[in-house]
């Protein structure tokens, strides 16, 4: 048995070894030894938390504001982009904000306007509100697949719409997706037209929308997205539209209990940018980060057409299931066209015949 005497001589011992090698408190201080930094070089410590606190001093962070939530392959497109910015510059930390937090795609666009955030990428539809010639893509059953509207919005007719936007102080950077929107609601099945009327339903914040809805003989109402569950749970709406991901990924089934296979329009994402944050970039700067919001875009647009077929599967779990037969497509068209007219010259006569002229190229 080991005495105390003893116990005591060893554990003398011990302290005295350990005193030798450089310092008990050191204990992390191996790793100083096994690596490249020791005690006499403690100097390379503090010089590279010197450079790393220049980085950082130097980093400007970007925040990007999104409406929905981190599971919408919108979130994925954002931590893409982060990711490619980071590996190409030192020059910027990426913040991605998701649920609006930040703020609403309107209050969005605005902050970016007062160059007060930096980055938002929102549905199309409320940036009418600032450039109306965005009114071409709230045009329902225009477009008729995801490859065309790449075509479309990849084409000369996508670069001139996101140079319209630099009038309101943003920079159109990149085409993301957010597809083509259904309809749910909690009230009856929609299987034609008239199971809609006096349907109570959410639209974006723009009028197109509000009166294809109206003249459906549905009862419309605008509101942001970050308000969208808490008016379906408490009933102030009935239902709402949006694409297969978002209904699913943000548990709209939670409180809706009918979907309708409407796809009654094709809604893109738009990577802006603040033009006064922007202008004070150099060229490199900004070809990194258009060059990742492009790519980014292309890597969103995949994941958002995979999860449109793996969130309508799911949702046809929880929900029950409407398809919409092509003959009743047609009478939609049919009832809404009176607005395609009305929104004609509100948007511009010449905008939309080139649009129109440029989807019949492809479909
Ligand atoms: O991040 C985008 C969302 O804020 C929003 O655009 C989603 O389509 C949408 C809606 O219905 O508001």
């Amino acid at each position: 048995m080991r005495t105390k005497i003893s116990n005591l001589l060893m554990l003398f011992f011990l302290v005295f070894t350990l005193a030798g090698c450089g310092g008990g408190s050191n204990s992390t201080s191996s790793e100083i030894i096994d690596g490249e930094q020791n005690s006499d070089t403690a100097e390379p410590m503090e010089s590279e938390n010197e450079s790393v606190s220049n980085v950082e001093e130097e980093q400007r962070t970007l925040r990007i504001s999104i409406g929905v939530n981190d599971k919408h392959p919108e979130y994925e497109g954002a931590m893409k982009f982060k990711e490619l910015v980071e590996s190409k510059t030192d020059d910027f930390n990426i913040e991605v904000y998701h649920s609006g937090q930040i703020a609403d795609d309107r209050s969005a666009i605005e902050m970016l306007q007062f160059g007060t955030l930096e980055i938002t990428i929102p549905s199309t539809s409320p940036l009418v509100n600032f450039v109306r010639e965005y009114g071409v893509f709230d045009l329902p059953f225009t477009i008729s697949s995801g490859e065309v509207a790449d075509k479309v919005l990849d084409g000369p007719f996508g670069d001139k719409m996101l140079e319209l936007v630099e009038s309101q102080n943003l920079v159109g950077l990149a085409w993301w997706e957010n597809g083509f929107r259904n309809l749910t609601n909690s009230v009856r099945p929609v299987e034609k037209v008239e199971d809609l009327k006096g349907l109570k339903i959410r639209t974006m914040e723009n009028e197109i929308h509000l009166d294809a809805w109206r003249e459906l003989g549905a009862n419309p109402t605008p509101m942001a997205f970050t308000e969208l569950f808490a008016a379906m749970q408490q009933g102030t709406v009935d239902g709402q539209e949006n694409p297969y991901p978002t209904i699913e990924l943000s548990n709209f089934y939670e409180v809706q209990d009918y979907l309708s296979g409407t796809g009654h329009v094709y809604t893109p994402f738009i990577f802006l940018f603040s033009k006064s944050v922007w202008d004070e970039l150099t060229p490199e700067q900004q070809t990194i980060i258009s060059d990742a919001a492009v790519e980014a875009g292309e890597f969103n647009r995949i994941r958002n057409r995979e999860a449109a077929e793996e969130s309508l599967e799911a949702l046809k779990g929880f929900m029950t299931f409407s398809e919409i037969s092509p003959e009743e497509h047609k009478r939609f068209q049919e009832k809404i066209l009176p607005v395609i007219e009305k929104h004609k010259s509100n948007i511009g006569e010449d905008i939309v015949e080139e649009f129109l002229t440029e989807l019949e190229k492809y479909q």
